[in-house]
């Protein structure tokens, strides 16, 4: 049986790192084929990830959680029929549930060993409000205090409690019978997403977790949360420090910003990651594609985000 993990979090905390830090190591040896779904027309992590293993399914556009099961699936049957991977992570957008993906998963006789839940530590006061980050807790097993480096002893202790009291909110439940989907979880707290490897040799093994009768759903996601994205293609002569100031006044309802930009005085191009105020750039030579920003947020719809000159 192909066996999979789903990596879910809100925008940003971490789940493409997870996967190239601690993945890519860990299954040397394997087949691993990588589904990602982002929230976005264009992919970021897609290609970032192409750089790093040889299998990448992209599926781009909406949300694999509510609009794109079919897609999903379709998707996963391809890959499995074209790679015979031994074994799939599939990384939902930051703005999905997990729980869909799972069944998913599981309808397509996948076997479903873990659901990490990467959690921003730093950041987790700006978005815990939103629905879409309990449902992502709630539905996981496994749950990782990421960007531990970016807090003190007493926030990180401060965090594992909201989370944990999320956790026991928020756990799916069978509906008929009101049981708990995940009979426990774990919780790791570290950085850069890098995890022990017994999380992956099925030390929190979904196994003892039944399958699900047929014709039940869990009392699942609240669509409060609107989200929204705008794609910003640059020109190529742009110089740094027209990007970074571009980059320094962000506003409050644009949570996350991605891309690839070159630029006119850099060899070459940066990846772009912005979440919540935390801005870095890497290098990434092997792109050659056009210069862009994904901006994702709520109630971008009528905001001029910036004004190129
Ligand atoms: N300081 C610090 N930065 C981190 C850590 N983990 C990830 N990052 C940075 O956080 C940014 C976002 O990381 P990603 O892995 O792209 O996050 P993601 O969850 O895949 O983002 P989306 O797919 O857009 O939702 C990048 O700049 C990472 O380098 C960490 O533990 N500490
Ligand atoms: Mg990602």
């Amino acid at each position: 049986m192909i066996s999979s993990f789903v990596i879910t979090g809100f925008l940003g905390v971490g789940k493409t790192t997870l996967l190239i830090n601690t993945v890519k190591n860990y299954f040397q040896d394997k087949k691993v084929a990588i589904v990602i779904n982002e929230f976005g027309e264009v992919g970021v992590d897609g290609t970032i990830l192409k750089n790093v293993y040889s299998e990448v399914l992209e599926i781009s556009e909406g949300c694999i959680c509510c609009k794109l099961s079919e897609e999903f699936e379709k998707g996963v049957r391809e890959i499995i029929q074209n790679y015979n991977p031994e074994i799939i992570f599939v990384e939902t957008s930051g703005t999905s549930e997990p729980f869909p993906i799972f069944m998913s998963l599981q309808n397509l006789g996948i076997s479903v060993d873990g659901v990490i839940c990467v959690i921003d530590t730093k950041n987790f006061d700006n978005y815990k409000d939103h629905s879409t980050a309990k449902y992502q807790i709630g539905g996981s097993n496994i749950l990782v205090l990421n960007k531990i480096d970016l807090v003190d002893e007493d926030t990180l202790k401060r965090v594992e409690n909201e989370v944990r009291e999320i956790k026991e909110k928020y756990n799916v439940k069978n509906i008929l019978t009101g049981q708990p989907i995940f009979k426990n979880y774990v919780l790791f707290k570290t950085k850069y997403g890098v995890l022990p490897e017994e999380i992956f040799l099925g030390v929190a093994d979904l196994e003892k977790v039944s399958k699900l009768p047929e014709n039940t759903m869990p009392s699942t996601h609240i669509y409060d949360d609107k989200f929204s994205q705008k794609i910003i293609y640059l020109p190529d002569t742009m110089e740094f420090k027209e990007l970074d100031k571009l980059l320094s006044n962000v506003p409050k309802n644009i949570y996350r910003i991605k891309g690839i930009v070159k630029l006119k005085d850099i060899p070459n191009p940066l990846i772009v990651n912005y979440s919540f105020g935390d801005l870095t750039f890497e290098e990434f030579p092997e792109y050659n594609g056009k210069s862009f920003l994904v901006f994702i947020g709520s109630g971008l719809e009528n905001q001029n985000i910036i004004k190129l000159n």
